[in-house]
């Protein structure tokens, strides 16, 4: 598949024609377990001495298929598919860190990442430090000689902040620390992390690389030693965050059509984050394809002039006479078109309040350390027409005066 170009990798890697009944689709392997000829089979394939299937907690075709096609996402040697992108990070944590190990993570992660750091692994005896990414010179006194990963999600959700990938992975190189990226606000054809030094990339293929808010699932990609030892430590015993093979095949079916769409949801967030810069009831927009986006020139290197389909930005205090968080609860309920939801990345544009809806119960000050301020609101840009988009937002913005 190398010499192939994006468009076509995505379409076929992964998959060839069954080899039972040559259906061009791969076929939904929905079992659990897998028979044998004889015992002496059944050993040869559970050891590995020839090739074949036993049990789905382990390896099915269908899943297989889809690993394989992450791997070409990523430009990766491996990928291990999971029940969801947190079983991914679980995984990812459970299976190359250890008891005494020190993680260096991002300050702005996901809600549910956040609790994994500050909750789950200091429990199991790491250590973890989390500091602003942005701050290289942060990062490197933050090295100790039990660091083992550095973790960082570029950009970050819901903030959309950016680590610069390559920097940090040279740094941790140095050092022989492994870097993992979460990748989920901008997958391929966006942001490679692996080519830019990373060693490792989580997605919530729940978001762009399924594509049709119809599954929950996750992946790591990375060389194929650090994948054993998460699929091993992590995903098939300890976590058993194994996938289901019908969400396999939905998202071997979501990701053929990945650039297409990242392509559609990127230019539909261009103008939809160029319009709120107008709007009077807009202090900030955070997208990082803005002139106006503090790392504007990071991003242009480092999302290969893309920038994602994610974009959040605060409302001012006082309009009409209210707080921003009443503002922003307000504009939300006043709205149409757009769901009132979270999750990202669907064919349906998302609006969130992360004040109200999400972080609610993350201390006031710490969430405004990060940006999370009472008026910010978060937008997955969907697919739907621009204007409609627009005249939607536009109408909300006017009931805030009502
Ligand atoms: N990483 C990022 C950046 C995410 O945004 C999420 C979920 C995850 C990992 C976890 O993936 P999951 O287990 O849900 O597949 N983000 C969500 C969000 O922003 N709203 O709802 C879920």
């Amino acid at each position: 598949m190398d010499k192939y170009r994006f468009e076509t990798k995505i379409i076929h890697a992964g998959q060839k024609p069954d080899k039972t009944s040559k259906a061009l689709a791969t076929p939904i392997y929905q079992t659990s377990t897998f028979c044998f000829d004889s015992v002496e089979e059944a050993g040869d394939v559970n050891f590995g001495r020839q090739p074949g299937y036993m049990y789905s907690r382990a390896a099915n075709p269908t899943v297989d298929a889809i690993q394989e096609k992450l791997c070409a996402l990523e430009g990766g040697e491996a990928a291990v598919f999971t029940s969801s992108g947190m079983g991914a990070i679980g995984s990812l944590m459970v299976g190359m860190l250890e008891s005494g190990d020190h993680l260096i993570s991002g300050d702005t992660v996901y809600g549910g990442t956040d609790y994994v750091l500050r909750t789950n692994l200091p429990r199991m005896g790491i250590e973890v430090t989390m500091l602003d990414t942005r701050d290289l010179e942060a990062v490197k006194a933050a090295i100790k000689p039990n660091t083992k990963m550095i973790y960082v999600e570029s950009p970050t959700n819901p903030t959309l902040k950016l680590t610069d990938i390559s920097a940090i992975s040279k740094i941790a190189k140095e050092h022989g620390i492994k870097v993992a990226v979460d990748n989920t606000f901008s997958p391929p054809p966006i942001q490679y992390p692996l080519a830019l030094g990373a060693d490792l990339v989580v997605h919530s293929v729940t978001k762009y690389i399924n594509g049709h808010g119809d599954v929950i699932a996750g992946a790591v990609i990375g060389n194929a030693e650090d994948i054993q030892s998460i699929k091993a430590h992590g995903v098939t015993k300890l976590c058993g965050t194994t996938p289901s093979p019908f969400n396999a095949y939905l998202t071997l079916r979501g990701a053929k059509t990945l650039p297409l769409r990242i392509r559609q949801h990127c230019e539909n967030a261009m103008e939809l984050a160029r319009f709120l810069e107008k709007r009077e009831e807009v202090k900030l927009v955070n997208y990082p394809g803005l002139e106006s986006h503090p790392q504007h020139e990071l991003a242009k290197v480092q999302m290969n002039g893309m920038y994602s389909g994610i974009i959040s930005f605060e409302l001012k205090e006082g309009i009409n006479g209210l707080s921003a968080f009443e503002a922003g609860k307000k504009l939300l309920n006043n709205l149409k078109l757009m769901a009132i939801a979270v999750s990202l990345g669907d064919p349906d544009t998302l609006i969130e309040h992360p004040a109200s809806m999400t972080h609610d119960n993350v201390p006031v000050e710490e969430r405004m350390k990060i940006g999370i301020t009472d008026g910010l609101i978060r937008v997955s840009v969907g697919l739907e027409h621009i204007d409609d988009l627009k005249e939607d937002l536009e109408q909300a913005f006017e009931a805030l005066q009502k």
